[in-house]
């Protein structure tokens, strides 16, 4: 009885520990939507029992070896027992027991983070192989970063081009598969403000690592003020306003940086106009109209030094979308 005892108490004080030093980890990045909330309660309770049942194995093990090991010149054998049917029945209900409230919890969690608010903003998103596209139907703006008022649930409307993506912010903690031919939704309540990432978490191809963009969560204000800066942007009708969204709305803007410093994916499009480019077979090529047009409709015709053709897609635009885009390159300097 007395082994009971100090192995009882010894298996709740590791336990204790073990919970204490799981938690110190921060293991969860912060917590940044209301859907977080029953996920991170879920999730504690689960490393509770994680440590636990750690301890429950670990505790008897050791106390055994050191308190029961074989004492010098001690050659009987171990005393013979056979069955012990309490003992069956308690690791039977116990065990179903916890298993039965922890599916009861997942159910419950399950549906308060599907719980639909009827005011929802709605947001078609659009993954393609590697980049993301927001249009916010109600003003029309589409937009290469996701931006989100706080407190206001959204409802993401998303659909794939091409192969099965994966939307997910680690810091909302809810994750929804991205499939071509269908619409998957994912309903969130941003709750802090602050700039995180949507990364993809299905893997899609040669550059799904890069599969990234920026999610910004705003007080409403802020957002709204963003809004209607976009919406003007969109209203203005010059071939370089069009281009302009053009590129965001095909999701070039995911691989091309518009600034001095080129993505990791692809060369940037500023001073690329008029620039002579270095091409992978030695020769160089002066970037004027037709290189532009053949590079977004062919771009395995010519390569760039020190990039892989393979990456871009071959892009299907009308000869005047492709003059809205080059005209678009051509303020980029
Ligand atoms: C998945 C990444 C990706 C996307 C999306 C993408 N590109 Fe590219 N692009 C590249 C890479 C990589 C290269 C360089 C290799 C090559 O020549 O094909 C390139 C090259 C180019 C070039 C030639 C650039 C130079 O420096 O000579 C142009 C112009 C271009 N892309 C335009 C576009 C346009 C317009 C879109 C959207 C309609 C687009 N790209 C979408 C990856 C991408
Ligand atoms: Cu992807």
């Amino acid at each position: 009885m007395r082994h009971f005892v100090v192995v009882g108490v010894l298996v709740i004080l590791v336990a204790g520990l073990t919970y204490i030093g799981l938690d110190s980890l921060g293991l969860m990045p912060i917590a940044a939507s209301a859907q977080a909330i029953p996920i991170d309660w879920m999730w504690n309770w689960q490393v509770v029992a994680i440590s636990f049942l750690f301890s429950l194995i670990i505790v008897p093990m050791i106390y055994s070896m050191i308190v029961f090991r074989r004492r010098k010149g001690d050659t009987t054998d171990a005393e013979h027992i056979e069955g012990n049917t309490n003992l069956e029945i308690a690791w039977t209900v116990l065990p179903l027991f916890l298993v039965l409230t922890f599916a009861y919890m997942g159910a419950f969690s399950l549906g308060e983070m599907r719980r639909a608010d009827p005011n929802a903003m709605i947001i078609k998103v659009s993954g393609q192989q590697w980049t993301w596209t927001f249009e916010y139907p109600e003003t029309g703006v589409v937009s290469s970063e996701l931006h989100l008022p706080l407190n206001r649930q959204v409802l993401l409307m998303m659909e794939s081009k091409d192969v099965i993506h994966s939307f997910w912010v680690p810091e909302f903690r809810v994750k929804q598969d991205v499939v071509p031919g269908r619409i998957t939704e994912y309903r969130i309540t941003p709750s802090l403000v602050g700039t995180y990432m949507v990364r993809c978490a299905e893997i899609c191809g040669t550059s799904h690592a890069y599969m990234e963009s920026r999610v910004i969560v705003d007080d409403v204000a802020i957002f709204e003020a963003w809004m209607d800066e976009q919406a003007e942007l969109a209203a203005i009708k010059t071939p370089e306003g069009m281009g302009k969204q053009l590129v965001t709305a095909n999701g070039c803007l995911g691989c091309h940086s518009i600034t001095s410093v080129s993505l990791a994916t692809a060369p940037t499009w500023f001073g690329l106009y008029g620039a002579e480019v270095p091409l992978a077979d030695g020769t160089t090529v002066i970037s004027d109209d037709a290189y532009i047009a053949e590079s977004i409709l062919a771009p395995k015709a010519k390569e760039v030094a020190g990039y892989s053709p393979t990456i871009m897609p071959a892009f299907t635009l009308t000869d005047e979308e492709i003059a809205h885009i080059i005209a678009y390159i051509k303020t980029l300097k």
